[in-house]
């Protein structure tokens, strides 16, 4: 399980800025109307408590900082407990959260106490990245390539699945790329070596690692919706096909996440 870094979530509020601006000129709304748009709802006056979890490898310096900064940035009335953990939970609750976001080494999650309603970061990542790329309005084609099926990456293909895209996947797992190709019915399709090979208007990739994306996949002005860190492409290709880089390392997610639970 890759964990996000102090280094990752350095100056959130412009990678946010820059984010919000590639989403806008890929899908005509900011990231906060997408979300809107997509789960039909908004934020009224909804606190959220935000609890810091020692819990495995332990508190990641600015991870709790970087959330208030983006519940903030989208809205949200947020605080962070001044104590960790079950304790901060009950701080939470006491003054007043009704939402509460919390993770350990391996779940992410906001839970809203007032509905019940309970998100995961993984599949609402997945998935609010899948859409933000199926509404790319340079192009028509329904093709997608989706690199990396974990837990991120299958919730963003089976949601390209549901909104009738033709998904062609690859995973390095090939066990895992042969279950997702039975249960998703997509195409298997390696980038590297492809049997056919393809570019690609619209490209998902949701792996821990760098350059996953090669040249010979990539078609002028692309997209690329990518979650998975480090980045999938490198600067030099990225710059060459004047590719739309939909990345960022915390505040999609959690946008997606928050709206979710509304
Ligand atoms: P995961 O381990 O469940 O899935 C990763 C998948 O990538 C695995 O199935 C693995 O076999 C595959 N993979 C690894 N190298 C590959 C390669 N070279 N080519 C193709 N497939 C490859 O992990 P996850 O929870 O799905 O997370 C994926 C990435 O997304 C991680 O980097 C994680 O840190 C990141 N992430 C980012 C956000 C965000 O908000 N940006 C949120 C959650 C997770
Ligand atoms: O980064 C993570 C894990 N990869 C799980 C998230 C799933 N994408 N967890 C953050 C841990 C935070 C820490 N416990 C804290 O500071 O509270």
């Amino acid at each position: 399980m890759a964990l996000l870094t102090p280094e990752d979530l350095e100056n959130i509020n412009k990678q946010l800025q820059a984010a919000d601006s590639a989403v806008r000129r890929v899908t005509g709304l900011d990231i906060k109307g997408v979300c809107k748009d997509f789960y039909g709802t908004t934020p009224c006056c909804e606190k959220v408590g935000i609890v810091p979890v020692t819990s495995g490898n332990g508190i990641i310096g600015s991870f709790s900082e970087s959330l208030h900064a983006i519940a903030g940035y989208f809205g949200f009335d947020s605080f962070v407990t001044d104590m960790p953990d079950v304790s901060g939970y009950y701080e939470a609750v006491r003054n007043g959260a009704q939402i509460i976001l919390m993770a350990d080494d391996n779940t992410f999650l906001a839970h809203n106490l007032k509905n019940g309603k309970i998100a995961n970061n993984q599949p609402c990542t997945g998935i609010i990245y899948a859409e933000i790329a199926s509404r790319y309005l340079k192009t028509d084609s329904k093709d997608v390539l989706a690199v990396g099926l974990g837990k991120v990456g299958f919730p963003g293909a089976a949601h390209f699945v549901n909104k009738g895209f033709r998904v062609y996947g690859y995973d390095a797992d090939r066990e895992l790329l042969d279950k997702t190709v039975s249960s998703l019915g997509i195409i298997p399709f390696d980038p590297v070596n492809p049997d056919n090979p393809g570019k690609f208007s619209i490209i998902f990739e949701a792996t821990p690692c760098a350059d996953t994306i090669p040249e010979s996949v990539i078609s002028e002005n692309c997209v690329i919706s990518t979650p998975g860190i480090p980045c999938a492409i490198s600067k030099e290709l990225q710059r060459k096909y004047g590719v739309e880089l939909i990345m960022e390392p915390l505040g999609i997610g959690t946008a997606s996440m928050l709206y979710s639970v509304l």
